[in-house]
């Protein structure tokens, strides 16, 4: 069973807010707000999956609303569905060319209502899904490449806003050809999907990404992390997924599968960009290779 949708609903007026409310309750979470200032921190907080939105309200009306939700990114995508008495061809024209995804006329029929909410909470599901289908690696359920690049270029460029450190670290699976060959392709998915598993498992803290990066390589990045700190993670990484002795008896080092990692910093001098930190941490694990493998060097 999926989680119930949610669905916040705007009006100044007490009694509309409870109609509404008892109207939607049944079928979704229903959050309220009486002015726009509340439905602005509310669409922040809680990232509904639709807004009805009333037009007339002191202070800030709807179109206002409707304006700050559209221009911040994380609200943007919001549904926003008008419900207001205004109700000329030209209020209707207004509120749909400024980004509205529906109009409904006060007073108005609690079906109809029902009915139009639900279309838009369809629309809603399915991008979401479209979301998760372009952000996330289908095999490992990790962040994919994209995500990846968006949330690196994102904490390259906090970081060197805020003089925060930021680590990266690129792990590799070793002699992962000669286990596909021995071992078939199946088990050679279920290794990535275990290495997977430890990479987002605890020894990365919340703040911290775990990524696929590409075929058997994963990029681990940890914003206000020094180096030290992200070697000592990978270290620990590189421990904990030999320590699970998955046979490997092609490779060439160890009867096991085991993992070489790259680790790279940005600091307050020198400002990281995505492509230098993965350049200077895919050299190291370079190294790490050719100092035997197993190991994670800085
Ligand atoms: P090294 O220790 O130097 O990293 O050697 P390697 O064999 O791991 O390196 P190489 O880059 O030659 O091989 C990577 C292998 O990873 C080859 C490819 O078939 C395998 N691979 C990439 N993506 C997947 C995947 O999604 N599933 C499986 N099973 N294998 C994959
Ligand atoms: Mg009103
Ligand atoms: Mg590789
Ligand atoms: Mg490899």
């Amino acid at each position: 069973m999926s989680e119930q949708q949610k669905i916040l609903v705007v009006d100044d007026s007490a009694s509309n807010r409870q109609l509404l409310g008892e109207l939607l309750q049944a079928d979704y979470t229903v959050l309220l707000a009486k002015n726009g200032e509340q439905a602005l921190l509310r669409a922040r907080e809680q990232l509904p999956d639709l807004i009805l939105l009333d037009v007339m309200m002191p202070e800030m009306d709807g179109y206002e609303v409707l304006q700050l939700l559209k221009a911040d990114p994380d609200t943007a995508p919001i549904g926003v569905i008008f419900i207001t008495g205004l109700d000329t061809p030209d209020d209707e024209e207004r509120g749909l060319l400024m980004g509205a995804s529906d109009y409904i006329a006060k007073p108005f029929h609690p079906a109809v209502v029902k009915a139009r909410v639900s279309v838009h909470m369809q629309v809603a599901r399915q991008r979401r899904m479209l979301e998760t289908l372009a952000n996330i690696d289908a095999l490992t359920e990790l962040p994919n490449r994209r995500q990846l690049d968006a949330v690196l270029a994102a904490e390259c460029s906090r970081a060197g806003r805020t003089g925060n450190p930021l680590s990266v670290a690129i792990l590799d699976v070793d002699y992962f050809k000669l286990y596909n060959d021995y071992y078939g392709h199946a088990m050679g998915d279920r290794v990535l999907q275990t290495i997977a598993s430890v990479l987002n498992g605890k020894m990365k803290r919340p703040s911290d990404l775990a990524a696929r990066y590409g075929g058997e390589e994963f990029v681990l990045i940890m914003p206000d992390t020094l180096l030290e700190g992200a070697l000592e993670v990978a270290n620990k990484l590189c421990s904990a997924i030999a320590a699970l002795q998955i046979p490997h008896e092609k490779s060439r080092d160890y009867a096991c599968v085991t993992v070489s990692i790259g680790v790279a910093s940005g600091t307050v001098n020198v400002p990281p960009t995505a492509e230098s930190l993965l350049q200077v941490a895919d050299a190291r694990l370079y190294r790490a290779k050719a100092a035997g493998r197993n190991r994670a060097l800085a």
